[in-house]
C-alpha cells in the first residue's frame, strides 16, 4: 500500500476496533488508490481520505416487537448515512441474524462507489437489523417492519436518504415498511423507498434489476476478451432475488447453470437448474433449496454443508453473502478452468480469493462494479416516481444494459488509463473514488 495511505487505513482501523468487515472494504480500496493519489496529491489534502472513510452519520435503534405467541421480542436496528456528496443516501435494508455495525459499514462504505459509478445522483447509505426473518409469520414480519420504520421514518426522506431491499428484505417487506411510513408522515411519498410493487410506485425490472445487471456487466467483460458466453457451465451461489434473476439471464443467452444454494447446502443440476422449480420453493413457498433434489430425484443431488465452488465451472458468481468465497475455493475454481467470475453479492470474495484470481489472470468482476444494476435501477423508480411517470420493461430494462455497459466501459479504461490493464477492482475504485472526491472537495469542508 502507498505510505500516504498506510496511516490512513491505520486510522481506521483503531477508531473502528473490531470492524473486520468495514476493515476489509477500506483496506481493498486505499490499496487500490496509489496510483490516484501519485498522479493528483490533492486528493490526499484537507483529510478527504479520512473524511470518505467515516460516515456521515449512524443511526442505531432499538426495534421491539411481539410475536405470535404475544412474546415481546427485541432487535437493532441500523441506518449508515455514509455519503451524500452524490445525491441522498441510497441502499438496501438487510434483515439477517449476523447483521451487525461492521457489516453495515462496510456495505455502506461500499455502496458510495457502486452509486457513483452509475453515474446516478445517488449518495452511499445502509442499514438493517439482526432480526431473522426464518421461520417467523408474515404477522411477525409485518409487526418487525412496521416497529423498524417507527423509527427510520424520522431518519428518511426522499431528498434524505433512500432504503430499499436487500438479503432478507424483498418486496414484500418494503411494502409493510411503505405502509407504516405512509401512515406515520400522512404523505403518499413514494420517492421515500425503492423496490416497491408495481401497483404502488415500484418500476418494472428493479426485481430482475441486481442479477440481470450483473450478467449483463459478465456478458460485456467476457466479450472485451473475445470469450462468449452461450454454452457455458455456470455455478450461482444463493437462490434469492439476486441470484434467482442472474440464472434467468444467464439461461436467456444459452449458459447452462448447473448449481445454486442456501446456507443449508448446494444442489447440482448438470441438465441445468429448473429456474421455475427454484422460483416456486423460494419465492412462492418461502422453501429451502435441498426440496429441489427431492422433487427431482433422480436428476439431481443435494450437498448438505459443503462448498459450491467444489462444482466444476467455467464462469462462477457468488450471488449470496460477504466472504462466500475464500482462497481455497479460488484455488479449486482456477483448478477446474474457471475463466471468468462476477460477484452479485457485496464482496463475496475474500481478499486471499482476489489475489488468487489476480496471479491466475481469470476475469474478475467486482461486486461494486457488477452488482451495480439493483441500485441503478432503485435510481430509476426514483425517477418515475419524481415525475409521476411509469416505463415500460423494454425501456427500463435498456437503459439498465446501457449502464451496466457503461460502467463496465469506465472501470476497464480506468484500469488501463492507470496502467493496470484487466484489473477491475482497481478500474472500481478508482472511477468511484474520483467520482466522489471531486464532488466533496467541490462542496467544500463537508
Ligand atoms: P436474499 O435474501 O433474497 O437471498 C440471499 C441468499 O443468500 C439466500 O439464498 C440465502 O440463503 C443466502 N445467504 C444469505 N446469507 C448467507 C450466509 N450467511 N451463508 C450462506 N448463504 C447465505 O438476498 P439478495 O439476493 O437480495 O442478496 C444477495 C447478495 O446480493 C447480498 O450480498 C446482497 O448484499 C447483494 N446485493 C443485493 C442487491 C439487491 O438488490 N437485492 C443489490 C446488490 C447486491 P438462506 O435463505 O439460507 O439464508
Ligand atoms: O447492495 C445494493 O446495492 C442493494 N442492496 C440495492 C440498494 C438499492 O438502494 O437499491
Amino acid at each position: 500500500m502507498d505510505e500516504k495511505l498506510e496511516p490512513v487505513l491505520a486510522e481506521i482501523e483503531r477508531r473502528n476496533a473490531g470492524e473486520m468487515e468495514f476493515h476489509q472494504a477500506a483496506r481493498e480500496v486505499l490499496e487500490t488508490l496509489g496510483p490516484v493519489i501519485a498522479r493528483n496529491p490533492d486528493y490526499a489534502k484537507d483529510s478527504l481520505l479520512e473524511r470518505i472513510c467515516e460516515p456521515e452519520r449512524q443511526i442505531i435503534f432499538r426495534v421491539p416487537w411481539i410475536d405470535d405467541n404475544g412474546k415481546v421480542r427485541m432487535n437493532r436496528g441500523f441506518r449508515v448515512e455514509f455519503n451524500s456528496a452524490l445525491g441522498p443516501y441510497k441502499g438496501g435494508l438487510r434483515f439477517h441474524p449476523s447483521v451487525n455495525i461492521s457489516i453495515v459499514k462496510f456495505l455502506g462504505f461500499e455502496q458510495i462507489f457502486k452509486n457513483a459509478l452509475t453515474g446516478l445522483p445517488i449518495g452511499g447509505g445502509k442499514g438493517g437489523s439482526d432480526f431473522d426473518p426464518r421461520g417467523r409469520s408474515e404477522g411477525e414480519v409485518m409487526r418487525f417492519c412496521q416497529s423498524f420504520m417507527t423509527e427510520l421514518y424520522r431518519h428518511i426522506g426522499e431528498y434524505t436518504d433512500v432504503p430499499a431491499g436487500d438479503i432478507g428484505v424483498g418486496q414484500r417487506e418494503i411494502g409493510f415498511m411503505f405502509g407504516q411510513y405512509k401512515r406515520i408522515t400522512n404523505r403518499y411519498e413514494s420517492g421515500v423507498l425503492t423496490g416497491k410493487g408495481l401497483r404502488w410506485g415500484g418500476s418494472r425490472v428493479r426485481t430482475e434489476a441486481t442479477g440481470y445487471g450483473t450478467v449483463f456487466f459478465l456478458k460485456r467483460m467476457l466479450e472485451a476478451s473475445s470469450k462468449l458466453m452461450e454454452g457455458r457451465r455456470v455455478v450461482v451461489s444463493g437462490s434469492g432475488n439476486v441470484a434467482v434473476y442472474a440464472i434467468e439471464k444467464l439461461q436467456s443467452m444459452g449458459a447452462i447453470v448447473v448449481a445454486c444454494s442456501d446456507s443449508d447446502g448446494y444442489v447440482v443440476d448438470d441438465d441445468g437448474i429448473d429456474l421455475a422449480l427454484v422460483k416456486d420453493i423460494k419465492e412462492v413457498r418461502r422453501d429451502r433449496i435441498s426440496s429441489y433434489a427431492d422433487e427431482r430425484a433422480g436428476k439431481s443431488r443435494f450437498v448438505k454443508g459443503g462448498s459450491i465452488w467444489d462444482v466444476p465451472c467455467d464462469i462462477a458468481l457468488p450471488c449470496a453473502t460477504q466472504n462466500e468465497l475464500d482462497g481455497k475455493a479460488a484455488s479449486t475454481l482456477i483448478k477446474n478452468g474457471m475463466i471468468a467470475l462476477a460477484e452479485g453479492a457485496n464482496m463475496p470474495c475474500t481478499p486471499d480469493a482476489q489475489r488468487k484470481f489476480r496471479e491466475a489472470d481469470v476475469l474478475y468482476a467486482p461486486g461494486k462494479a457488477s452488482n451495480a444494476g439493483g441500485v441503478a435501477t432503485s435510481a430509476l423508480e426514483m425517477q418515475q416516481n419524481a415525475s409521476r411517470d411509469s416505463w415500460t420493461f423494454a425501456q427500463t430494462e435498456q437503459r439498465l444494459e446501457t449502464i451496466m455497459y457503461s460502467i463496465h466501459d469506465r472501470c476497464a479504461e480506468t484500469a488501463e488509463d492507470y496502467g493496470m490493464p484487466g484489473n477491475y477492482v482497481a478500474g472500481a475504485n478508482i472511477g468511484g473514488f474520483i467520482r466522489v472526491a471531486e464532488a466533496m472537495r467541490a462542496l467544500g469542508v463537508i
